[in-house]
């Protein structure tokens, strides 16, 4: 087992790795920028770096200094969190070539998924049901047309470098899909460095529905269920839970010996989210996530698996420490993303958090790096902590959520809170009958 592993993060996820290390008699390097001296990551780690001024580029993203850290504190792996460089598959590489043990899969799992045509492509091939669309990228706009009239419309084209919901473009007809090719190409090469597109059928009202899925190095494959992530505004999600309110436990085991199937064939090790597209019935893969998930907790939740440690451990080679008929299903869990943002408008709102009371009680996990007198700095996105509870039933688990959200206090700064409080009384919400563009729609009638 490791003895020391360096945190290339900040915020609430670095604090959950410390913790996870710290459980296992790991020790901890925290490395920091200047706006982060006085982070609880920082604070709580057994050694800490500075690595650079506020600006992510220079810090969080900053490979060299990172590097330099793990050397001068005889780390001998590093864990990359979410975000920043947790799906760079070159930062991957050079960490191990320098020795050390990248905490995460290979980096050519990492390539594969991270382009969105190889990742389609790999898990068609390994039995995972994918949206109908091109068979690779649309190199000539032309080509587009008769690829479409395979297809049908609606149709979405992609960057293969995008993800995340960046640089996608619609065309309802064929009259636009020149446009929307030559549009989606262009604002690909601008922002990924790769003009590359491909086609998908669209699908107009579906449900954001991931399996989560965790490798070893000896070929043990387990899934974990799922996690119902469709409410979410301009594709950041909001709330998650599990299990979904869409699935039952035929279809949940279905897909799940799908995804471990498929994962086990393309030899992926570490912790995975395949994430899906479910209409009418249908799941229909969209993009494979090669890291840990904000939003892992809510599958801790309902298994008692502690993602983050078996994560670690299968990085030092060790096996899964249990199989999939071990896995139990108990329950349901409900995550609330709070953010340091008005609650309406979405405008962040960083500054000094003047009080900080965390709820507590049975079945109520509160994870963040906040404290009373800690002033968020505003350079970081705005997750500042997030709720989950857990209940025998998702009626249960709702009605925790409205305790835990009564007993939170923040003050100082605004929180995304009061919006979770609004959606408790919302009967669609209630019912779990929702979809993808559900929240949104919701935002707008609730608007002023
Ligand atoms: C889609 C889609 C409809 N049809 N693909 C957006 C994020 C990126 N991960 C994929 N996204 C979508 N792909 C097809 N073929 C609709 C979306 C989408 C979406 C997906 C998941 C969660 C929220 C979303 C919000 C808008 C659009």
């Amino acid at each position: 087992m490791f003895e020391k592993v360096l945190i290339a993060n900040r915020g609430e996820i670095a604090l959950r790795i410390h913790r996870a290390c710290h459980e296992m008699g790991i020790a901890t390097v925290a490395v920091h920028s200047t706006a982060d001296r006085d982070a609880k990551h920082v604070l709580l780690a057994d050694e800490s770096v500075c690595i650079g001024p506020p600006a992510a580029a220079q810090s969080y993203l900053n490979v060299p200094s990172i590097m330099a850290a793990a050397e001068i504190t005889g780390a001998d792996a590093v864990h990359p969190g979410y975000g920043f460089l947790s799906e760079n598959a070159r930062f991957a590489e050079i960490v191990q070539s320098h020795g050390l043990t990248f905490i995460g899969p290979s980096p050519a799992h990492i390539r594969l998924m991270g382009d969105k045509i190889t990742a389609k492509a790999a898990v068609k091939e390994a039995g995972i049901p994918v949206v109908p669309g091109s068979k690779g990228e649309i190199s000539e706009p032309e080509d587009a047309i008769a690829i479409a009239r395979e297809i049908g419309f609606p149709l979405l084209v992609k960057a293969a470098s995008g993800g995340g919901g960046r640089g996608m473009k619609l065309a309802r007809e064929e009259s636009e899909l020149i446009q929307a090719v030559q549009t989606a190409r262009a604002e690909a090469a601008a922002a990924f460095g790769d003009g590359t597109v491909y086609l998908e059928r669209y699908l107009e009202q579906p449900r954001h529905i991931e399996v989560q899925v965790i490798a070893d190095s000896q070929g043990n494959v387990v899934h974990l269920g799922e996690r119902d992530c469709s409410l979410q505004r301009r594709n950041q999600k909001v709330l998650e839970e599990a299990p979904s309110p869409a699935l039952n436990q035929a279809q949940r085991e279905e897909i799940g010996t799908i995804v471990s199937t498929a994962i086990a064939k393309i030899g992926y090790l570490g912790v995975g989210t395949v994430e899906f597209l479910y209409e009418n019935g249908e799941f229909y893969f969209i993009e494979m996530n090669t890291r840990l998930q904000v939003e892992h907790p809510v599958t801790e939740m309902v298994t008692g698996v502690d993602l983050v440690r078996e994560q670690i451990a299968i990085a030092a080679g060790e096996p899964l420490s249990f199989t999939q008929e071990d896995v139990r299903f108990s329950g349901c869990a409900i995550e609330c993303r709070i953010n340091a943002e008005h609650p309406r408008t979405f405008v962040p709102s960083p500054g000094k958090v003047r009080e900080f009371h965390p709820p507590g009680g049975l079945g109520v996990r509160l994870d963040s790096a906040v404290y009373s007198g800690y002033s968020i700095p505003p350079y970081y996105d705005s997750l500042i902590g997030k709720l989950i509870v857990h209940g025998a039933c998702r009626k249960d688990a709702l009605r925790r959520l409205s305790r835990s959200l009564d007993e939170l206090v923040v003050t100082g700064i605004e929180t995304t809170l009061p919006l979770f409080q609004d959606l408790l009384k919302n009967e669609n919400f209630l019912k779990g009958d929702y979809h993808i563009h559900w929240l949104e729609e919701w935002l707008a009638e609730h608007d002023g």
